[in-house]
């Protein structure tokens, strides 16, 4: 199979909610030393697949389940090698949770293991995170950056909620929204700073973020 045709497969595989092809597929690939991110981005792309079928009603929630499920076993099979190839220097602090409402954390957990790669400190709140809980933890952390992660359509009024009390509440830290389904006009409803799709694009704007505040910082000091 050429790289073209493994990359279809693993995505048809993960789809069709076909566990024991998915995995193999995935298997093969690390063992063939293949970017893990690479990978991931197929499986994330095989479950947009899955969230289609069920909006086309070919799926129930019994498939979104499942894929749920093929995606964690992928992970457990991709975070040892995404963390032994990965490393970086940018540590700053990252206030990271799935928004009041919405308990989808595949996506977040991805960005909260590529920032831990990336020497970031994650305090990682869970799911279904109230307002008040995010702004209560911003202000005994005081985190360089808040991220909220939400997949639902009805997420996006309480990252508003959460963008306005951390705003109200004095926290000036960047806020990222990050899920698939998001776009430029939830990120201004939301009112945060910025919006994200994929972690790994996520990741290279928290470490710009954390770099360009300390090149601020160090100016003022001058
Ligand atoms: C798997 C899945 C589930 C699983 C979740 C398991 C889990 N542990 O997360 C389960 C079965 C629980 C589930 C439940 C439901 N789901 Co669901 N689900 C999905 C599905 C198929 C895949 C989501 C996923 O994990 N994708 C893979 C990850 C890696 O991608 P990601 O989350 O987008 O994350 C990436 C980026 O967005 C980014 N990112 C994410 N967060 C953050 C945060 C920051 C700070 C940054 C920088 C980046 C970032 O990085 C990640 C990696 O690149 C989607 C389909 C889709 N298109 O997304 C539907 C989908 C999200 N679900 C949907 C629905 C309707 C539901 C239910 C309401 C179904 C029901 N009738 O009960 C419930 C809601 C439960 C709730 N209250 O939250 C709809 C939402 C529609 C809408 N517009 O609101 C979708 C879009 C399916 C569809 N097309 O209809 N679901």
């Amino acid at each position: 199979m050429n790289s073209t045709d493994k990359q279809a497969a693993l995505i048809a595989a993960i789809a069709e909610l076909d566990e024991q092809s998915a995995l193999a597929l995935v298997r093969q690939r690390i063992a063939a030393a293949e970017d893990p991110l690479l990978i991931l981005g197929d499986c994330q792309e095989g479950m947009r697949q899955v969230g289609e079928r069920y909006e086309r009603n070919q799926y129930y929630l019994a498939g979104l389940i499942m894929g749920g499920e093929i995606f964690r076993q992928v992970m457990e099979l991709l975070q040892p090698v995404v963390e032994s190839r990965i490393s970086g220097r940018a540590s700053g602090r990252i206030l990271l949770g799935t928004v009041q409402g919405d308990i989808h954390n595949l996506g977040k957990n991805i960005v909260a293991m590529l920032l831990r790669c990336h020497e970031f400190t994650v305090y990682d709140l869970g799911v279904d995170v109230s307002p008040v809980e995010f702004a209560e933890r911003a202000r005994e952390i005081q985190p360089d950056i808040v991220g909220l992660s939400g997949l639902l359509t009805s997420s996006y009024e309480a990252m508003r909620e959460t963008v306005a009390l951390l705003r109200a509440d004095g926290n000036r830290a960047p806020i990222i929204i990050g899920g698939g389904q998001l776009n430029e006009q939830v990120c201004q409803y939301v009112e945060a700073d910025y919006w994200n799709t994929d972690a790994v694009v996520g990741v290279d704007l928290c470490q710009r973020l954390v770099t360009e505040a300390a090149r601020a910082e160090k100016d003022q000091d001058r």
